[in-house]
C-alpha cells in the first residue's frame, strides 16, 4: 500500500480524535506526556459485501496480521474476529459484524439501501477504514435503528473508522492496577460505563477491561443536527497464561458489555436514575 503502517495508525488516531476529543486528555492524565501504547483498535461493520468483516480484515493481513480469535454476541446479533501482529509494537484489532439478516424487515432495507451507496473500489483502499459515513441518513431512520440495535444505529451515524482505541495498562508506567487507572480516570471527571460493573473480567480469564462512556458528538443526519454518542477510549490488563507469556485473546461476557459504551439509550435511562 501507498502508505506506512505507522502513516495508517496515525491517520487512524487522527480521525478518532476528532470523534473522542476526550482520548487526547486520557493521554494526558495517564500519560504525563510519555508515550501510551495501545493494546488493540477496534472496527464495527455490517456481514453484507462489500463491507463484510472479511473485507475489513484483508487490510490488516496485508499488514502482515493474522486472524487468531473467533467470538459471538448472540443477544446483539454479532459475530467478531480478532487480529495480531508478530510485531508486538502493533496493536491488536479487533473487528466486529451485525448479522444484518437477523433483524426486521425495516432494518434490513434501511441498511442495504445505505451499504448500497458505497462504491467497492473505494473499500479496497485502506484509507476505507478511516472513511466515516458514506452516505446521508435522516434523523428517524436513526432513531428506527435504535430501537433494534445500538450498534446498528452507531454505524449508520459513523460508518468506518475506529470506533475505540485501548491502553495498554501493562506498559503504562505508574499504575498496579486497573482500579487506580479507574480511579484517577473518575477523578479527571470521565465517566466510566459501568454495565457490568466498571471492570469487566479479571485474572481468573486472564483480562480485565474497563472503558470511558462514548464522547458526544453533532452529527449533520439529512434533516437534522444532533448530538450523539461518538468515539470512546478502553483500558485493558492482560494476565500471564504462562510464565512470560500474557493472554492475547479477549473476552465474549466482557465484551458484551464493552459494546455498551456507545449507548444512547440506557444513559438516558442511567440520567434519568432508571436503572430498572
Ligand atoms: C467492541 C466491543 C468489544 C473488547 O475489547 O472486548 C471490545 C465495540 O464496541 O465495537 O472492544
Ligand atoms: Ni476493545
Amino acid at each position: 500500500m501507498s502508505q506506512s503502517v505507522e502513516q495508517f495508525f496515525d491517520n487512524l488516531w487522527n480521525d478518532y480524535i476528532q470523534l473522542a476529543p476526550s482520548a487526547a486528555k486520557v493521554h494526558e492524565v495517564l500519560g504525563q506526556g510519555r508515550t501510551i501504547i495501545n493494546d488493540h483498535v477496534a472496527f464495527r461493520t455490517f456481514n453484507i459485501a462489500p463491507v463484510r468483516l472479511q473485507a475489513l480484515a484483508a487490510h490488516f493481513e496485508a499488514m502482515g496480521y493474522k486472524a487468531c480469535g473467533d467470538y459471538q454476541f448472540e443477544a446483539k446479533k454479532l459475530v467478531a474476529k480478532h487480529y495480531e501482529h508478530s510485531d508486538p509494537k502493533l496493536p491488536k484489532i479487533f473487528i466486529s459484524e451485525l448479522l444484518v439478516e437477523e433483524f426486521s424487515p425495516k432494518l434490513q432495507q434501511i441498511v442495504q439501501a445505505l451499504v448500497a451507496q458505497i462504491n467497492p473500489a473505494e473499500v479496497a483502499n485502506p484509507e476505507f477504514l478511516y472513511s466515516g459515513a458514506h452516505w446521508q441518513i435522516s434523523s428517524a431512520d436513526y432513531e428506527q435503528l435504535l430501537e433494534e440495535s445500538e450498534y446498528a444505529a452507531w454505524m449508520v451515524a459513523f460508518g468506518f473508522r475506529a470506533n475505540h482505541f485501548t491502553v495498554n495498562v501493562n506498559e503504562l508506567p505508574d499504575y498496579e492496577s486497573l482500579e487506580q487507572v479507574n480511579q484517577t480516570l473518575k477523578e479527571a471527571g470521565f465517566r466510566l460505563n459501568t454495565s457490568g460493573g466498571e471492570i469487566k473480567g479479571s485474572s481468573d480469564v486472564f483480562l480485565e477491561q474497563s472503558s470511558t462512556m462514548a464522547d458526544h458528538t453533532a452529527v449533520r443526519f439529512s434533516d437534522m443536527e444532533k448530538v450523539i454518542p461518538s468515539c470512546f477510549y478502553e483500558f485493558a490488563k492482560r494476565y500471564e497464561i504462562a510464565p512470560n507469556q500474557l493472554y492475547t485473546g479477549f473476552v465474549a461476557a466482557s465484551a458484551d458489555k464493552i459494546f455498551e459504551s456507545t449507548n444512547a439509550r440506557a444513559e438516558t435511562a442511567a440520567e434519568q436514575g432508571d436503572n430498572a
